[in-house]
Parts: C-alpha cells; sequence; structure tokens
C-alpha cells in the first residue's frame, strides 16, 4: 500500500491583506492562498480531502500520519519558498539572471517547415526569422525560444544534421542581440551544440528521457532545464495517456524527473517545471491541469505554461483555427498567471506582455490598497 500526500492552494488572493494577512505567498510570485486541500491517495484513489485555512496549516500538517509527515513538510515549505532568479551563463564569461518574483514571457521562434501555427514562416528566411526575434525582445520578451522541430502531434521526425543547421545560425544571431535564449530540443548533440553557440537554456518537451545522454549533458552544461510533462514515450509523446487521476499522476510524474534530474548532478534552482498542456491530453484534462496550476508550486520549482494558440483553445471556441486564437490564449495566459505561473511560452508577445502589464498594475494596486485591513 502506498499512500501519498498533496497540498492544493484552492483560495487563490491578489492580496494578503484581502484576507487579513492570513494569506501564503505562493512560490515568490505575486499571488496568494489562504485556503489549501491536503488530499491523500492510495493506489491511485484519492481517500481522503481536508480543506484548511492557510492559519490551521502548521496544526494540520503536524497532526498528519508519520508516513506523510515529510511529504507534507515538504510540501508545505515548497508552496511558500521564494523562487531564484533564472542564472544563465553567458558565452564568453559572466552570468545574466532573469527574475521570477513577477511573471515573464518566452517568446516562440520556429525555424520548422511544420509547426502547427506558425511552420514554415521562418525556416527558409533567416532575415525575418531575426525580425520576428527582435520585434518579440523588442515588446518585452524575456527569453526566446527556438526550435527546430516540429512537437505538433504526428510531425515527421528531423534528421539532427538538419536540426542543427536549423537553429545553430539563429542562435548566434540571437545570441548577438543579446536575447537570452532557450532551445527546444530532444538531442544532446543539439543541447551541446546551440549552448556553445550562445544559447542559455534547455527546454526539452521529453524532460531528458529522449536520451540518456540528455541527463549528463545538462548536468555538465550547468544550464537551467525546463522538463514538460508528456504522458507518451519519448520519441512519441502524444500517445498512451492513462491516468487514474491527471492532476496529481502529472504531479508524479513532474517530481520522478524533477528526482532523477538532481540524481543526475542538475541543481535544484536550474529546473524548471511544465505540465505540458496539449500533449496527449484531452480537453477536459487539459482544463483539470490547468484548473490545478497552484498545486504544482508544491513541487519547489519555477512554473512555465504553454498553452498559446493551442488546441484546446480552438475545441473551446468554434473550433477557430490556430491564427484565430489570440484571445483565448491572452485570456490562458492571465489565467496562468493568476495561479502564480512564473514563465509564459507565448507566440503572441506583444500582447502577453500588454496582459501581464496590466495584470501587474493591477496587483501592485491591490498590494497598495490598505483600505481592506482591520483598523
Ligand atoms: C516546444 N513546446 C511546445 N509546447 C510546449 C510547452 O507547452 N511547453 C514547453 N516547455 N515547450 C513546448
Amino acid at each position: 500500500m502506498t499512500r501519498k500526500l498533496y497540498i492544493r492552494p484552492i483560495a487563490l488572493a491578489d492580496s494578503p491583506q484581502s484576507e487579513e494577512g492570513e494569506a501564503v505567498r505562493l512560490g515568490g510570485a505575486m499571488v496568494w492562498a489562504s485556503r489549501f486541500a491536503i488530499l491523500v491517495r492510495e493506489n491511485g484513489r484519492v481517500i481522503s480531502r481536508e480543506r484548511v485555512p492557510a492559519a490551521r496549516m502548521p496544526g494540520a500538517l503536524a497532526a498528519l500520519p508519520a508516513d506523510l509527515g515529510a511529504a507534507a513538510e515538504a510540501q508545505w515549505a515548497n508552496l511558500r519558498k521564494v523562487r531564484a532568479p533564472l542564472r544563465l551563463t553567458v558565452k564568453g564569461g559572466g552570468e545574466r539572471t532573469i527574475r521570477l518574483d513577477q511573471p515573464q514571457v518566452m517568446g516562440i521562434l520556429n525555424m520548422t517547415p511544420d509547426s502547427f501555427s506558425d511552420g514554415g514562416r521562418f525556416l527558409d528566411d533567416v532575415e525575418v526569422a531575426s525580425a520576428h526575434a527582435a520585434a518579440m525582445l523588442e515588446a518585452g520578451a524575456a527569453i526566446v525560444d527556438l526550435g527546430g522541430e516540429s512537437t505538433r502531434p504526428g510531425a515527421a521526425a528531423v534528421w539532427e544534421g538538419d536540426e542543427l543547421k536549423r537553429v545553430v545560425p539563429m542562435v548566434e544571431r540571437l545570441a548577438a542581440m543579446g536575447a537570452a535564449i532557450s532551445v527546444d530540443t530532444r538531442r544532446p548533440a543539439v543541447m551541446e551544440a546551440t549552448l556553445a553557440a550562445g544559447a542559455h537554456i534547455i527546454n526539452d518537451v521529453s524532460a531528458l528521457r529522449y536520451d540518456p545522454r540528455s541527463l549528463e549533458l545538462a548536468a555538465s552544461s550547468g544550464a537551467p532545464v525546463m522538463l514538460m510533462h508528456a504522458p507518451g514515450k519519448a520519441d512519441d509523446l502524444h500517445s498512451g495517456a492513462v491516468f487514474d487521476d491527471v492532476v496529481l499522476d502529472v504531479f508524479d510524474w513532474l517530481a520522478a524527473r524533477r528526482d532523477a534530474c538532481l540524481a543526475a548532478g542538475i541543481a535544484a534552482d536550474r529546473i524548471i517545471l511544465d505540465p505540458g498542456f496539449g500533449f496527449g491530453l484531452t480537453l477536459a484534462q487539459n482544463l483539470a491541469l490547468f484548473n490545478a496550476l497552484p498545486l504544482f508550486h508544491a513541487l519547489g520549482h519555477p512554473l512555465l505554461v504553454g498553452v498559446s494558440r493551442k488546441r484546446m483553445i480552438g475545441a473551446l471556441s468554434n473550433e477557430a483555427p490556430a491564427h484565430e486564437r489570440l484571445g483565448g490564449s491572452v485570456a490562458l495566459a492571465v489565467k496562468a498567471i493568476d495561479a502564480g505561473a512564473h514563465l509564459l511560452r507565448v507566440h503572441d508577445v506583444a500582447e502577453t506582455v500588454q496582459a501581464v502589464r496590466v495584470w501587474r498594475g493591477l496587483r501592485d494596486a491591490a498590494l497598495t490598497d490598505f483600505s481592506q485591513l482591520p483598523d
């Protein structure tokens, strides 16, 4: 019999004073929670669910059975832990940082012929691709996420040599522009070559499972890694989803991949976690996972959300095609930062950055609104 415990924040607030100070800041983001669900599951099934106000959490955790105590304390600490800024090693020497106490936007740059939304737009013209990257940076993207292989369902695998040819010259251009660069790849050779060319972050949708050498490469590089959940095998990420409970299973899966990375020598403060929206999930599963985003702060790492223009938006809006999903993408981006997401991976940078800035203004105003405090 294995019992597992989860602490899910269930009442979120835009300032601590709106909860008379009895709220906990989540993951160092501008988001507070005043109530939590303590869930216990046994053999895959949730067997108890207790809802506890923030002020009563220490007592509730102390009263848990011994076999759940350590996980409970770790998750409670993780929920409240401030996330360290991302530290990026700069080619040629030095370091730069990306703060995670406010939401940051990653702009997508696909050098592919077949990505679901912008496939073919940039592959054949590095000038057009560079201009698009420059526009994303100008609009406020903190990171450019560069990919040379489509991850959409059914996309043809790319030969490693072709992937390298697509991304390495672009990394050099982006680095010359001063961009912080993540490279969306599953191949250690591509990770190695792009980091050497000036990239800073590894974004692997297989969570370093595709090739066993990736773990070691990522560890020795010292680069931050984005680990995304996908239910399928590392070479077929969109199939094979079988869940007892999509939210808790994805949580356990990410915890296990995080542990594998720690064991391989990747530092905890270099690991970013991502639930992997749209990868092999039904609409209902995507929505359940999205609504449960605050739970993932209990893993103790920065949270990355990628929903931009994805099918779940089309499914909820009369089958709107990918290029007509801006409204849904921005709506989900705002919901994600409401839940404390630290990083948003998006196509529409200017619109998302504007939404984030407006959201930030509202949070700042809520934080300095003392009218809600008792006299
Ligand atoms: C490459 N790619 C496509 N979708 C993604 C998502 O949701 N997250 C991450 N990290 N990468 C993605």
